[in-house]
């Protein structure tokens, strides 16, 4: 195959978070964040204060070495780099009134490295990095108060930056507060003693605080785009059962409700039935009918995986997964991490996503976290890592397709293109890059940069915009 496969103007690139990446956490003023307490990740309980053993308190170090960071993205050709800004950099404690001025320059200057190499900045608002005073004093987003906490806080960063960034995301994953109340939504009540009247009323508040943002961004700038950011996850019926494809839908209906609300501006009926039959009942005021109808530009979204789903109770979810669990399915084989590999789930989620909204579509995270061997080749330090240029190329395969089938596609970035620490596990031996970072879950490590063998593949598919992807069905034409 040597002709393109993904269109001009394609946005190519990878995705980071301030909390996985940047280290520095009690630098040029930030606050504590609530990652700056989950040192086992964010599927586990917090504990007081910072520790030692917080891999994420160090990062890889990028608040000092951005600059040498985004040169080596450039030389792979990127057109887009995602990351995250930390709110507790700008707002340390965050219901202050007044911004931190070190916090604001750090982003002035890592803007002014993406534009020097013309690479376009995708800036996620909150990647789980709620200010931690946020979820002490108020219990997070259980509190209405933080939807204007939160609208200073993106207001600061559109009034500083919406000149030179046009392409916004508001909460990362936001459906996972389904499953994980503090690491996503800053809850700090236990999630087995939240009432689930009150997980949803923090929904609505996370809901209503996008769609008011993307308000507010438009009016400051008519030319930003603003997406909403959610788990992708295709999810199968176990068996041709009609229970089971019932169970699908149901699972789908939990899932994709977030993205319902983001595109169309008010809760489906199904979700309204779900809050009926639950006991559940929401404040919504006025206001917030109003402040929901304003729709985002685009749809993103992480993929890593599918699931099985089935009517039968006594069947157990116990597939390991991007922060929700599921049913294995028995024709997939998985990662290190038990997650499931399936490249065709991709365009099938990119297919139901155009289908049911019709909104551009952004795939911000994809890719595979493995073990790396840092070896010698001629010389040179690198990874041979011809299992991560397995996956990309079937990914990117399912995704052309998807293009052909008519999706509407903004860009592509996998996820953790320089080597960073894992937010389910907080481990940094759990990779994604193209660029290996040494640095050992021990903490050990120079901090050095070394470049992967996928570093000049997807150089490659860059440049060739895909010429180089091998189809999913020549699949052995790839080495292994
Ligand atoms: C998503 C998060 C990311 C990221 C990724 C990979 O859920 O948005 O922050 O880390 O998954 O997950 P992990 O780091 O657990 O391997």
């Amino acid at each position: 195959m040597t002709t393109a496969r993904f269109p001009e103007g394609f946005l190519w690139g990878g995705a980071t978070a301030a909390n996985q990446i940047e280290g520095a956490y009690a630098d040029g003023g930030k606050g504590l964040s609530i990652q700056d307490v989950t040192p086992q990740g964010i599927m586990f309980d917090r504990v007081a204060g910072p520790t030692a053993d917080n891999l994420k308190l160090e990062g890889v170090d990028f608040y000092h070495r951005y600059a040498e960071d985004i040169a080596l993205l450039a030389e792979m050709g990127f057109k887009v780099f995602r990351f995250s800004i930390a709110w507790s950099r700008i707002f340390p404690l965050g219901d202050e009134a007044e911004p931190n001025e070190e916090g604001l320059a750090f982003y002035d200057r890592v803007l002014d490295e993406l534009e020097k190499h013309g690479i376009e900045p995708l800036i996620t608002l909150s990647h789980y990095e709620t200010p931690l005073h946020l979820a002490e004093k108020y219990d997070g987003w259980r509190s209405r108060d933080l939807i204007g906490f939160f609208e200073r806080y993106a207001r600061t960063c559109f009034e500083r930056y919406g000149d030179r960034v046009k392409y916004w995301l508001t909460f990362n994953e936001i459906n996972s507060v389904l499953h994980i109340p503090f690491g996503s939504g800053g809850i700090n009540t236990p999630k087995s003693e939240l009432p689930v009247n009150d997980l949803y009323q923090a929904i609505h508040h996370e809901l209503v605080a996008s769609a008011r943002v993307t308000r507010v961004a438009h009016e400051i700038n008519p030319e930003l785009q603003i997406g909403c950011m959610v788990i992708s996850m295709p999810i199968y019926p176990l068996t041709p059962n009609p229970d089971d494809a019932v169970a699908v839908m149901k699972a789908d209906h939990a899932n994709l409700m977030f993205s319902d609300v983001h595109t169309r501006g008010e809760y489906p009926g199904y979700a309204k039935r779900f809050f009926r039959e639950n006991g559940i009942e929401l404040d919504i005021t006025e206001q917030d009918v109003e402040d929901l109808k304003h729709t985002v530009d685009f749809v993103s979204f992480s993929y890593y995986m599918s699931m099985c789903e089935s009517g039968d109770p006594e069947v157990k979810a116990n597939a390991a997964g991007n922060i929700m669990m599921g049913i294995p399915n028995p024709h997939l084989e998985a990662s290190e991490w038990g997650w499931q590999i399936d490249p065709q789930g991709l365009r099938i989620v990119l297919n139901q996503f155009w289908d049911r909204w019709q909104k551009p579509l952004f795939i911000v995270e994809n890719g595979l976290g493995a073990k790396d061997q840092l070896v010698e080749v001629d010389g040179v330090k690198t990874v041979e890592d011809d299992y991560r240029i397995a996956y990309l190329n079937d990914h990117l395969d399912q995704v052309a397709e998807a293009i052909e089938d008519g999706v509407e596609l903004l860009g592509y970035t996998t996820w953790g293109p320089i080597d960073l620490v894992s937010a389910s596990t907080a481990q940094l031996s759990k990779r994604y890059g193209f660029i290996y970072v040494d640095r050992n879950d021990d903490g050990s490590g120079t901090l050095e940069r070394y470049k992967k063998k996928s570093f000049d593949w997807y150089a490659e598919v860059i440049r060739t915009r895909g010429a180089n992807i091998v189809p999913m069905g020549a699949k052995e034409l790839v080495s292994a």
